[in-house]
């Protein structure tokens, strides 16, 4: 009986101390679903995302966070560079229609060293509405003054697992986030704040990460991005391309 109990307590412990990622993105093309977000690794240069608009960037080594705000000095590991970490309309932000649902879409650049460790954990993402666009305060603050609309970690911990090596360079995202519009409200105030922590599983470090959004026209609704093809699909389009040189050549003989 002793051994059993001994067991089961070892089993948990390991579940607490190996729980992985709930989502992970470290293969290209992958996705999932978070409390009713789609999160995707993308290919943001492949997609052709056209303009796009920067609201959020945030940099520390081991664990990093903050939110978008024009309010200074910010709060948390933001750039205070108003370029670079600012107010975001509601309105701004494209809406988007995956299988009938429409969603808000958000996309997420990060920038880890490549050659020692390129995975990176987005740990909590929290987004919230209200009145003005210069908002100020820690985390526990935001929760209690303004209305929260989405919390990754709504009924238990949830972590993200995201690999830079997938999509290296400067200026290329690596996630779209999708948030359901419905949770989206007018009279919550026109502005919204997305706060968003990472590292607390797999340490940040090198670069930034920055969260933007594709410049739309007055609240329109888009099309997604073309979805990454998988591996398998671009190996066959890799050897159609192939075929067609080969019999182009061929034609000219
Ligand atoms: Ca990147
Ligand atoms: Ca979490
Ligand atoms: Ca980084």
């Amino acid at each position: 009986m002793k051994t059993i109990y001994a067991i089961l307590v070892l089993a948990a412990l390991q579940a607490v101390v190996l729980a992985g990622p709930t989502v992970d993105l470290s293969t290209a093309g992958a996705s999932g679903t978070i409390n009713g977000a789609i999160f995707q690794q993308i290919n943001a240069q492949s997609m052709g995302t056209g303009v796009i608009d920067a609201f959020l960037r945030i940099q520390n080594n081991g664990i990093e966070e903050g939110y978008n705000t024009d309010y200074r000095p910010t709060s948390y590991d933001e750039n205070a560079s108003i370029q670079f970490t600012r107010s975001l309309l509601l309105t701004s932000i494209p809406t988007v229609n995956l299988n009938g649902t429409l969603y808000r879409e958000f996309l997420l650049d990060i920038n880890e060293a490549k050659n020692t460790k390129s995975t990176l954990s987005l740990d909590a993402i929290q987004i919230f509405q209200a009145n003005a666009g210069n908002l100020h305060g820690t985390l526990a603050q935001l929760q209690t003054s303004w209305t929260q609309i989405y919390d990754l970690d709504a009924g238990g911990d949830n972590w993200i697992k995201l690999d830079y090596s997938l999509n290296p360079g400067s200026g290329g995202g690596d996630m779209l986030a999708y948030i359901p519009d419905a949770l989206f409200k007018a009279e919550y105030g026109p502005y919204v704040y997305l706060y968003s922590l990472f590292g607390k599983n797999i340490a940040a470090d090198s670069g930034f990460e920055e969260w933007s959004v594709r410049v739309v026209k007055d609240d329109t609704i888009v099309t997604p991005p073309p979805a990454v093809p998988a591996p398998g699909a671009m190996i066959l389009a890799a050897m159609g391309m192939t075929l067609v040189g080969y019999l182009r050549r061929g034609r000219t003989l």
